[in-house]
């Protein structure tokens, strides 16, 4: 599929998701390229429907600017009990709902966000989903203090680390941190890593996102959307 068709369907997603909202929700907002979409869409609606939400809080600096541009005034999470519902993609979706999130190095946000909502939502197009996670590098935030150990643990437990980079540096998230993908395809027991990951001192949040997604709409190429529940 070449990113123009890819580009498509993420839109035809995003805009079946955005009619979920309504106004006074409580709305989180993902992160990435089919997430601008969402965005978009829901800002033609506030500007044309009136759509007015009772708070509304992102997962990255990109989408509250996105956001803000259209004139939403955006939260901090701390200051919100619980979200109505939160929106986001995924890079992977399996067929149990579990997914492999933060390849766009957003993953803490994403997942602090994503457990404090009553609801979450992926928007995705067909190429993300598959039937057991694979086919994506895990990304693994960890903190700059014990990454070189950690890394190495990593390699040692046959998990193929390697760094990401911005350019010539390690790529630095929002929160200080350092993020390593790791390289298993397909994911062998995802609830076994997760622990593993869970439990490791310096890991400050992975990218497997297991049970915490309810609902999937799925675009595809045939030009049907399917709204995975
Ligand atoms: C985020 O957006 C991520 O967790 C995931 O990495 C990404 C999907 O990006 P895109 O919509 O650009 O394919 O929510």
């Amino acid at each position: 599929m070449d990113k123009e068709e890819q580009d498509k369907l993420k839109k035809q997603a995003a805009v079946r998701a955005a009619g979920l909202v309504k106004s006074g929700m409580k709305l989180g907002v993902g992160t990435g390229s089919t997430v601008a979409f969402l965005i978009d869409e829901l800002g033609r609606r506030r500007k044309e429907e009136g759509l007015k939400l009772k708070a509304v809080v992102t997962t990255s600096s990109r989408s509250k600017k996105q956001m803000e541009e259209w004139g939403f005034k955006v939260d901090e999470l701390s200051s919100v009990t619980q979200l109505d519902l939160t929106i986001d993609g995924a890079d992977r979706l399996a067929a149990n709902f579990d997914g492999i999130k933060g390849g766009g190095g957003a993953l803490t946000m994403e997942k602090n966000v994503a457990v404090n909502s009553q609801k979450v939502v992926w928007i995705v197009d067909e190429s993300k989903v598959v039937d057991r996670l694979g086919g994506f590098p895990l990304p693994v935030e960890v903190l700059p203090i014990s990454c070189e150990q950690n890394f190495q643990r990593f390699k040692n437990a046959g998990l193929n680390p390697q760094w990401r980079m911005s350019g010539k540096e390690r790529l630095v998230t929002h929160y200080g941190n350092y993020i390593v993908d790791l390289n298993v395809d397909p994911v062998p027991v995802p609830e076994g890593l997760a622990a593993y990951l869970d439990h490791t001192v310096g890991v400050v949040e992975h990218g497997l996102f297991l049970d915490m997604c309810e609902e999937a709409i799925i675009a595809h190429s045939d030009g049907t959307i399917e709204d995975r529940q």
